[in-house]
């Protein structure tokens, strides 16, 4: 029992009780693998996510955002459903959406259950306390206090990877003024494997651990606005949003389980789509498929650019092996 009254095994029975898969609590310090976020930056690897550059200061410690912060409790969602992975698939005309993207939307899901993890722990605690929640709207290095909390390691892919339920989850936290029992970090399972850095379509990751977002197909059909550099196009391939192939040759992926929650269950719309079917969509079309799911980020506009390099791909096969 802490001086506040509320036990960290009480919040983790209570996590796993809302749906959460995973829990674990990590310090809120200034851990040792921030540092490299400025360097990170430094190298221009953030592309044009300005508001990472913008957010530097704060994310080298939790305590940044929240002074009084003691605890940081971390969730962990496993979104993996039913379906063959990417690198399975040998059909061109096949659209590739990232796994994270076929449900609804994580922010709102999972936002809301850390929300009502958060009204049980100031219903239950006898004190008041600070605390803010975030489910990848803050600046906080999430992989950094999983890996602290004891959620899962940071692979070579850069994704946080859980021993038992591998790398398909959302991770979302609590940070909270409560001094609550620390797990013990995870410790890193990856070995002399390499199979990630190898099957990068577009070699991204220049290091273990170090992910070059201007090269990362993610980042490309999400993130980057405008035009995709045309060096990058013929890599791209099938991906029309996101891209899931270091994590698909994942050994720890191999045999993956999987999430019967209705939320990350695919939609109909994304479920295994061709390229033309995809193309042949009005904007309102596309609009009203985009709402509540996470793809609203890259926008219908953006949806079309990826699928027009990526039937180009499909229509001239001999041009995405050269
Ligand atoms: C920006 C961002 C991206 C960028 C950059 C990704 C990246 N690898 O850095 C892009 C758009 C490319 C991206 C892609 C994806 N993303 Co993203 N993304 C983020 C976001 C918002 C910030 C990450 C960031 O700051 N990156 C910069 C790096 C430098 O910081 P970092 O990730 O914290 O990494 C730290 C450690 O690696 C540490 N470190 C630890 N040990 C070591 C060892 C060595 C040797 C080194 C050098 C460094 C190091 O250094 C860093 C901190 O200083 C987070 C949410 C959040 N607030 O954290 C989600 C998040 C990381 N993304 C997520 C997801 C799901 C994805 C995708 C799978 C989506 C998809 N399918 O398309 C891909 C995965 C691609 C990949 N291999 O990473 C999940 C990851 C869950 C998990 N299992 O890890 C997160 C946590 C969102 C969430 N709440 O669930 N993403
Ligand atoms: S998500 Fe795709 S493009 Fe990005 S690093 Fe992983 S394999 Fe490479």
């Amino acid at each position: 029992m802490t001086a506040s009254g509320i036990t960290a095994s009480a919040i983790k029975a209570k996590a796993r009780e809302i749906g959460f898969d995973a829990c674990g609590i990590a310090p809120a310090a200034a851990h040792r693998e921030l540092r490299f976020f400025r360097e990170w930056i430094d190298r221009g690897y953030d592309g044009e996510m300005a508001y990472l550059r913008r957010s530097v200061d704060r994310r080298a410690d939790v305590r940044h955002v929240l002074p009084s912060a003691r605890s940081v409790i971390v969730t962990a969602t496993n979104y993996n459903t039913d379906r063959g992975y990417s690198t399975e698939c040998a059909d061109p005309m096949r659209a590739q959406v990232a796994r994270y993207a076929w449900g609804d939307d994580y922010h709102d899901v999972i936002g809301a259950r850390m929300e009502t993890l958060l009204a049980w722990m100031r219903e239950r605690s006898p004190e008041t306390f600070d605390a803010r929640v975030y489910v990848d709207t803050g600046p906080v290095q999430e992989r950094v206090y999983a890996q602290h909390a004891g959620i899962g390691w940071i692979g070579k892919n850069s994704c946080v990877i859980h021993p038992t339920i591998g790398s398909w989850i959302f991770l979302a936290e609590i940070i909270c003024s409560l001094p609550l029992e620390i797990d013990a970090p995870s410790l890193d399972q990856c070995g002399t494997c390499t199979l990630c850095l190898e099957a990068c379509p577009t070699q991204a990751i220049v290091a273990p651990g170090v992910l070059d977002s201007t090269r990362c197909i993610s980042y490309l059909t999400i993130e980057k606005r405008g035009d995709i550099p045309e060096s990058l196009h013929a890599a791209i391939g099938s991906h029309v949003y996101g891209c899931d192939v270091c994590q698909e040759v994942c050994p720890w992926n191999a045999v993956a389980l999987h999430s019967g929650d209705p939320a990350w269950q695919p939609r109909s719309t994304w479920d295994r789509v061709d390229l033309l079917t995809l193309s042949r969509r009005t904007d309102d079309e596309l609009a009203e498929a985009l709402r509540g799911s996470a793809m609203r980020r890259a926008k219908a506009q953006g949806l079309r650019r990826n699928v027009v390099i990526a039937l180009r791909n499909a229509e001239a096969p001999e041009q995405r092996r050269g």
